[in-house]
């Protein structure tokens, strides 16, 4: 097949027949598999053992007759870490990614005051994954920025840029001989659009702030990107990225306004952080620079909202990844917006209405549907436009109800696999696999509604009990085969430890 058709004809055939050709495909030896967490989402213990307040602790504490938050306790993994790590033995993953609170190791923001509790109990984490052979995967940051330094203007303020980097080498000065996977920052898009999370970003100033953040972010990566490669990485021998949320867009008809909607959407939502550090040339896309510039004009501003970047800045940021982290959930189809939106906005500046396919089967988040084929393009577009980046699936994931039998979550898992194998075959350089999540957790806005578990928690029970969910199992079976088989489907919800991995 491979050897007879050219590689645009396979990929026609594998969009128009929805994967249905039957040769055996195989993750290669040395692929990683794994799953994913993220610090406020499962660990709880907010306020023990000296930790500082993160921006999602104030905020859902921001009323006082709202009672606890949602994140309190959370799953508590800070009490159930050893549990933890048993039900990755389960599931024989070679990795876990998992991201580490900011104020709960620097309660005060800075790198002055250090919390030896919240040091040790990452500590504790990592060597009991390591007594199992399972690598840890650790992103220095997943949204929870200590409340002190949004005082300061959070990611607008430029010295957030030191904040950060400082934060990162009492990680790597403590970890990296441990930790050989990192990633400096998850969703960068998640953070700096002003839209998302509602208060996440305190009611800060809307197409304004969103680009002093985004433009902060990349260089507060970088910057850490150049500290670890000079300092740590010759001698402990890891590797260093970040993950950014590429969710496939394509236009929901042929039109030439709906071709140009969606390649406006893309340049916004991940071209902005791609561009700078996977282009040839760098910098931020052509295409958001002309139109945030207009558009600023027209508005009256003495300049562009998005602040340009220095030659200096370019060069800093430009390579500063060793893999691209790509977290990868669902399509969306582009026109340009009927509505308006507020001005000046991110949303504004973007302008692009999204929907979906009616057909497309729908999770328990509004949000998020099941359109397998847009993870094989989205690997073929970041391969034309950013010349074959070496990729880790940092997230890709399904929301459920409560309850065992999620059978749409093994169907989803099967056939995003199944896609990313057509990618591969199509030159896609995936590194590895990290399934969100590997438990039930707090869904940020959501709470604990919209379930993204291999493993249900039971939030109702003070131990915060965890089962496997049958998708558990399926997904065991892949990472034991190495290939997706369709109809495979467990007998029942039982599942032991898998033996120890002696190499990866
Ligand atoms: C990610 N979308 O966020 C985050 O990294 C996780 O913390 C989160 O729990 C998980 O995905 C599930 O939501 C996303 O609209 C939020 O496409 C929104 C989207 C994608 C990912």
């Amino acid at each position: 097949m491979r050897i007879i058709l050219s590689t645009g004809i396979l990929s026609l055939l594998v969009a128009v027949s929805g994967f249905s050709d039957n040769s055996v495909r195989r993750f290669k030896d040395g692929f990683l598999f794994g799953a994913a967490s993220a610090a406020y989402q499962v660990e709880g213990a907010w306020n023990e053992d000296g930790k500082g307040r993160s921006i999602w602790d104030d905020h859902f504490h921001s009323d006082p007759d709202q009672g606890p938050a949602p994140g309190d306790v959370a799953s508590d993994s800070y009490h159930n870490y050893k549990r933890d790590v048993e039900m990755l033995r389960e599931l024989g993953v070679d990795v876990y990614r998992f991201s580490i609170s900011w104020p709960r190791v620097l309660p005060r923001g800075f790198s002055n005051v250090k919390n030896e509790p919240g040091l040790k109990y990452y500590d504790n984490l990592i060597d009991e994954l390591l007594k199992y052979n399972i690598q840890p995967m650790v992103t220095i940051y997943h949204f929870d920025l200590p409340v002190v330094l949004q005082h300061l203007g959070g990611w607008a303020n430029p010295y957030s840029v030191e904040w950060f980097e400082d934060y990162a080498r009492v990680l790597f000065d403590r970890y990296a001989r441990k930790v050989k996977y990192w990633i400096t920052v998850n969703q960068p898009n998640s953070v700096c659009e002003v839209e998302n999370y509602e208060n996440h970003l305190a009611r800060s100033t809307k197409g304004v702030m969103d680009y002093m953040c985004a433009k902060n972010l990349l260089l507060a990566h970088a910057r850490t990107y150049r500290m670890y490669e000079k300092e740590y990485k010759k001698k402990y021998g890891g590797s260093i990225g970040i993950s950014i949320s590429v969710n496939w867009a394509e236009p929901v008809t042929n039109s030439t306004e709906n071709v140009e909607a969606a390649e406006i959407y893309r340049e916004f939502k991940y071209g902005m952080y791609l561009n700078p550090i996977w282009s040839k040339s760098g910098d931020f896309p052509k295409l958001v620079k002309d139109r945030v510039a207009k558009k600023s004009k027209e508005q009256g501003f003495a300049r562009s909202r998005l602040q340009s970047l220095s030659k200096d800045d370019i060069k800093l940021i430009k390579g500063s990844a060793d893999f691209l982290g790509l977290n990868h959930y669902t399509t969306f189809l582009t026109s340009p917006s009927k509505g308006s939106h507020p001005v000046p906005s991110f949303a504004d500046d973007v302008s692009v209405d999204v929907t979906t396919k009616d057909e497309w089967t729908q999770s328990h988040s509004a949000w998020l549907k099941s359109a397998p084929y847009g993870l094989y393009k989205a690997c073929l577009h970041l391969n034309k436009h950013y010349d074959y980046p070496a990729i880790f699936i940092t997230e890709n994931g399904w929301s459920t109800d409560k309850g065992l039998k999620d059978s749409s979550r093994s169907e989803y898992i099967q056939q995003y696999l199944k896609a990313l194998l057509f990618a591969i075959e199509d030159g896609t350089q995936a590194l590895g696999y990290t399934h969100w999540s590997l438990m039930d957790n707090v869904e940020w806005m959501a709470g604990t509604s919209e379930r993204f578990g291999l493993y249900e928690v039971d939030f109702d029970s003070p131990e915060r009990t965890r089962t496997a969910r049958q998708s558990a199992l399926v997904y065991k079976r892949i990472i034991q085969k190495r290939m997706v088989e369709e109809r495979w489907t467990p007998k029942n919800l039982k599942i032991s430890v898998s033996e120890v991995k002696t190499e990866l």
